[in-house]
């Protein structure tokens, strides 16, 4: 990427805002006005708290920052700061109107669309490569996620539709994949649209270990289910216990028991739970118990990324577990083409070298870490994106859902959030450490 024409950087700039921009007009356009402004649940802002904020975090970066422009409205700058407004209290907030939001937004990208075409895409970390424009596209994809949660939060008729993912086949495939002790590099200092915690590159000695092929299906997660597992302290970290008694938690979020049959809500349908499909919407705290019970654990960060990344043969780390190609529809369920994960075993194009399957995509994958920095980690552009959330209060997810557009996803990517969520698009797999070789 760094060979590109000027030109070549444009269109990426260009394809990449056009895209979100897309998806963010299906995901507020499918519901009337009265449901855009509707809060759907506590835990989500109104639909259309995101359309407007997408647009100023777009304005504050790519006119004023990048091209020193004057504010178009700067009083509305504080209503979608989300520092100073809960998502609970945004319904209180004198939002712009539907119309309004599509309008303001529809305006700043107009006068973006006329900065690409002066800017040279080089000249200053912000611009090289044209990365703040690529870390905008991201910025609208993430929030397209967060409203796509939203409409899973909301009640009422489907607003949404799509075809089914590919169909799997777990017949052939080993249920774990060793992964060798040794070296790796963890993080990247090369991928130009890379946001500041995935840098930089670092080398990592990682023990051997097993992971499991394929993330944890809904099959295996009733067996956890029907064996008790919520009812038996042992499995559960002290504070998971408390959430799980707290609010009498027996099952994944939107799972429901009828007649001796698990149902789930999804997308303003109700379908039988699918055994096959990977398990999501699990908190940390479940995917932590699920995997003590089957004498197992969660991989760290760095073992979910060495197998992700890892190619044995010339010991370098891949941009993706197929290679350094972009995603294609072959390699992985993202970019809301599917409003579900795929079923296990699927997308053998997009295997890591090592034969781990469905990394990317399907569902967020929980990791047994903290969200922490890298060692030479910088705050870039800003500390809110990443900085300001490093500590134990949250726990790292990796590989991305079917919610996430490629251009957020990749091989380092990181996501974070607090261990008691349960609506993001949410999964794991396990992983357990390799016995240690015996000399000889
Ligand atoms: C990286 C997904 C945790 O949604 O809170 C959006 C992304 N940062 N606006 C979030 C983000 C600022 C962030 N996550
Ligand atoms: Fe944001």
């Amino acid at each position: 990427p760094s060979d590109l024409t000027t030109e070549q950087l444009r269109d990426r700039a260009v394809a990449g805002l056009t895209a979100a921009r897309d998806r963010t007009a299906l995901l507020t356009s499918c519901v009337d006005d009265h449901e855009l402004t509707a809060q759907h649940s506590p835990l989500m802002s109104p639909l259309v708290w995101d359309l407007a904020h997408i647009g100023n975090q777009e304005e504050q970066w790519l006119l004023r920052a990048v091209a020193g422009r004057d504010p178009i409205r700067p009083e509305i700058d504080s209503v979608y700061d989300a520092f100073e407004h809960p998502r609970a209290a945004r319904p209180t907030l004198p939002l712009l109107p539907p119309a309004e939001a599509r309008a303001y937004a529809a305006d700043v990208r107009g006068r973006v669309l006329d900065v690409i075409e002066r800017s040279p895409l080089r000249g200053g970390p912000l611009l090289d490569a044209g990365f703040a424009f690529g870390m905008i596209a991201q910025h609208e994809q993430q929030h397209d996620e967060t409203m796509l949660i939203t409409h899973q939060l909301r009640r009422g008729p489907a607003a949404l539709t799509a075809p089914p993912p590919p169909a799997g086949d777990t017949s052939g495939l080993p249920a774990e994949v060793l992964v060798p002790a040794g070296p790796f590099t963890m993080g990247t200092s090369t991928e130009p649209w890379a946001l500041d915690n995935e840098r930089p590159a670092h080398q990592r000695l990682v023990p051997a270990f097993h992971l499991d092929t394929v993330p944890v299906t809904n099959g295996a997660y009733q067996h956890f289910i029907e064996d008790g597992g919520y009812t038996d302290e042992r499995w559960w970290a002290p504070e998971g216990w408390a959430q799980i008694r707290e609010h009498a938690i027996g099952a994944p979020l939107f799972w429901r028991r009828v007649g001796g049959q698990w149902l789930r809500r999804r997308f303003g349908t109700v379908e039988p739970v699918p055994a096959d499909e990977p398990v999501v919407h699990v908190s940390w705290y479940e995917a932590d118990a699920y995997a003590r019970w089957a004498g197992r654990r969660l991989p760290t960060e760095e073992e979910w990324e060495k197998a992700a990344r890892h190619d044995p043969v010339s010991g370098r780390s891949l941009r993706h577990p197929w290679g350094d190609a972009d995603a294609t529809p072959d390699h992985a369920n993202l970019g809301q083409r599917h409003l579900r994960p795929a079923p296990a075993g699927s997308y053998p194009r997009g295997a890591s070298p090592l034969g781990v399957r469905q990394l990317i995509g399907d569902v967020w994958e929980w990791t047994a870490s903290d969200f922490l920095p890298y060692p030479g980690f910088v705050a870039f552009p800003y500390r809110e994106y990443s900085e300001v959330f490093f500590g134990s209060a949250h726990k790292v997810l990796r590989g991305g859902s079917f919610a996430v557009d490629a251009v957020a996803c990749r091989g380092t990517f990181r996501n974070w959030d607090l261990p008691v969520r349960r609506q993001i698009f949410a999964g794991f797999r396990t992983a357990r450490s390799a016995l240690p070789q015996k000399a000889g």
